[in-house]
């Protein structure tokens, strides 16, 4: 064997073997897997590119936005505007939806992405990376202009989701609905490489991650759920506990597939959190996708965040995702304190 299998591979054998991916979501995919290689160049180049620093502009959402969180947008759209794959994207860094120009074929697919996730750590050299999702173009949109209504979907309809990450390793993790599998960017070859085959979180963890500066805003559920973390072996959940927070969803969602744990960004009383800080549609619904293949579980507090039902693009939502039993411990604290 000369060479490793890589992502072209795992998708022309789930397409061809197993019948999970069209080879239309096939020829998407690694679209938006290159396009993740040009984001990783960018990243890797930091201050020797120009890249690093703010724009004076904001993002729909009132954010000041970084320059790689422009650039990382702006390759997005190139790459996969003329593939024939897709009839729009929707993106976290625009007001609205992104229909494919008329010039160039329409595609029976929706993308949606967080171009650049982790704003707040691209200037300091810490792990951040693009979280992307897959919807299918509902039937009675075909014949008509895409309509943000379109993308509405509730996660569970996702036919593919995955995130890059761009850390000591450029890393892309995929599910099609068939389990999770991370590839490796190998740089000198320009291949991503399957190197693992089978992610699967630990049921059980003693790790949790979750931005403890804004305690004092928690709801009950939450803030009871911690203090009794941190009672360790001799409080009622009878465990010592380790704290990570990287302050990259992907980052943190990285750890957990790696190791397990679980990852918290509950709503909570500030204004602007009241409905969560991440955002369902390119945040929260493919990572609980990703966490659930993976043999995890994610949660808004009470319900399943694959089965919200969204009513904007933009949505927020509290997030809770890890390892099954602690997400399943997290939901008690919540129907507990409600
Ligand atoms: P972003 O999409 O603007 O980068 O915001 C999302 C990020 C997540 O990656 C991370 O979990 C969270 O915001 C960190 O928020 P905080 O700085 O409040 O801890
Ligand atoms: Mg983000």
């Amino acid at each position: 064997m000369y060479l490793k299998k890589n992502l072209t591979h795992y998708l022309v054998e789930q397409q061809r073997q197993h019948g999970v991916v069209t080879a239309d979501v096939r020829l998407l995919l690694e679209t938006v897997a290159r396009a993740c290689k040009a984001i990783s160049h960018a990243v890797s180049k930091g201050a020797l590119g120009g890249v690093l620093g703010s724009l004076e502009s904001e993002n729909v959402q009132g954010e000041v936005q970084k320059k790689l969180d422009v650039i990382s947008n702006e390759i997005l759209l190139e790459a996969n505007e003329w593939g024939g794959n897709l009839a729009a994207m929707a993106s976290e860094e625009m007001d609205t939806l992104h229909r494919i120009p008329a010039h160039f074929p329409k595609g029976k697919n929706l993308l949606l992405f967080d171009p650049l996730d982790g704003s707040s750590n691209i200037d300091v050299n810490v792990s951040i990376g693009t979280i992307f999702s897959v919807l299918q173009l509902p039937e009675e949109a075909n014949t008509r202009d895409v309509q943000e209504a379109d993308f509405l979907q509730p996660g569970v309809k996702q036919v593919a989701a995955g995130y890059a990450v761009y850390g000591p390793q450029t890393m892309l993790i995929l599910t099609v609905g068939a389990g999770v599998v991370g590839f490796t960017l190998d740089k000198e070859t320009g291949s991503w490489v399957l190197t693992h085959p089978a992610i699967r979180i630990p049921e059980e963890t003693a790790e949790f991650a979750i931005n403890m500066s804004n305690q004092r805003y928690w709801e009950p559920a939450i803030r009871h759920y911690i203090e009794d973390c941190l009672k360790g072996k001799e409080g009622p959940l009878g465990k010592n506990y380790n704290m990570r927070w990287i302050a990259s969803m992907v980052a943190d969602v990285h750890r957990i597939m790696c190791r397990g744990g679980i990852f918290m960004y509950p709503r909570d009383q500030r204004e602007s959190v009241r409905h969560g800080k991440l955002r369902l549609m390119y945040e929260a619904n493919p990572m609980s996708f990703l966490v659930e293949q993976a043999g995890g579980a994610a949660i808004d507090g009470e319900q399943r965040i694959l089965e919200i039902e969204p009513n904007a693009l933009h949505q927020r939502v509290g997030v809770i995702l890890g390892s099954k039993n602690e997400v399943q411990r997290v939901q008690q604290y919540h129907l507990k304190h409600s």
